[in-house]
């Protein structure tokens, strides 16, 4: 059971750089928040990121939602993950055929593969879309990663169990690019390389008015199996961001503690 061990354990098997520097800095930080920081201004992203970087392990972004994005402010962003040492992901969500992939990774107004530690990415078109990452990595851009969706966590998806070990499957003929899944269920997968990503998380099970489906932090630990916990609205909307940051690390780092104690 790969939940069952300590992140320093499983940063020894990994294959994957940025999965073993991740279970390196959660241990380090004694952190396994990820902030999804859905913000549409660069100001209120480095504002917050300086509020709360020092309590997390991974900072996710939507490089397509922020209305002045620009090189500087990446520079910004990469100079943030080193003085507070997280991780950089983007969560572009790729879906395309592989070609179109690789463009778009590297290309546009974004270059994410300048600045993104890791991305996330659909199997929906199959391997062709892990294969164009793995070989811009190859090609000079260096170690990299990627979560793959194997589910999602809004009502009414259309992944079935089926899709799911399908795609677990597919990324096994990819273990030096893929850092983890973002999934919802421990049973998704079992190899203890990887790193479930679980967002869907806030201190109280519930819903929002668009189909997102909210579990506690608790639960998604000792009963989902998620080893990084994504929070986006339940910190940045809070009147203290900082302060709900500090509580929601010190609840999910005490129930990883439980689940690895036994
Ligand atoms: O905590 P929230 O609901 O404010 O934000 C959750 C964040 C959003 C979603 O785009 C993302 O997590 N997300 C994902 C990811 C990480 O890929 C998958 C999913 O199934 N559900 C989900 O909410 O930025």
């Amino acid at each position: 059971d790969r939940t069952l061990l300590t992140y320093e354990q499983r940063s020894e098997l990994s294959t994957n750089t940025v999965a073993k520097r991740l279970f390196h800095i959660m241990s380090a930080k004694k952190s396994n928040l990820c902030l999804s920081i859905d913000l549409t201004s660069t100001i209120k992203i480095l504002d917050m990121i300086e509020k709360v970087g020092e309590h997390i392990c991974l900072l996710k972004t939507h490089a397509d939602i922020i209305e002045d994005f620009n090189t500087d402010f990446t520079v910004s962003l990469k100079n943030l993950a080193k003085k507070f040492n997280f991780l950089i992901l983007e969560d572009r969500k790729f879906a395309d055929i592989g070609n179109t992939v690789a463009l778009q990774y590297s290309k546009g107004i974004h270059k994410i593969a300048e600045w993104a530690d890791c991305v996330t990415v659909h199997s929906l078109p199959g391997e062709g879309i892990l294969k164009a990452i793995n070989n811009s990595c190859d090609n000079g851009i260096g170690s990299r990663g990627v979560f793959l969706l194997a589910e999602m966590s809004s009502e009414g998806n259309l992944i079935t169990t089926e899709y799911t070990a399908q795609t677990v499957k597919m990324a096994s003929k990819y273990p030096n690019v893929l850092t983890g899944f973002v999934c919802q269920t421990k049973e998704s997968f079992n190899d203890p390389r990887y790193i479930q990503l679980t967002p869907g998380v806030q201190f109280e099970c519930s819903k929002d008015e668009l189909g997102q489906v909210y579990n506690t932090p608790e639960k998604v630990i000792l009963e989902k199996g998620a080893d990084v916990v994504v929070v986006g609205r339940g910190i940045v909307t809070a009147k203290n961001p900082e302060a709900q940051a500090v509580l929601y690390k010190n609840v999910l780092w005490s129930n990883y503690l439980r689940r690895v104690s036994g």
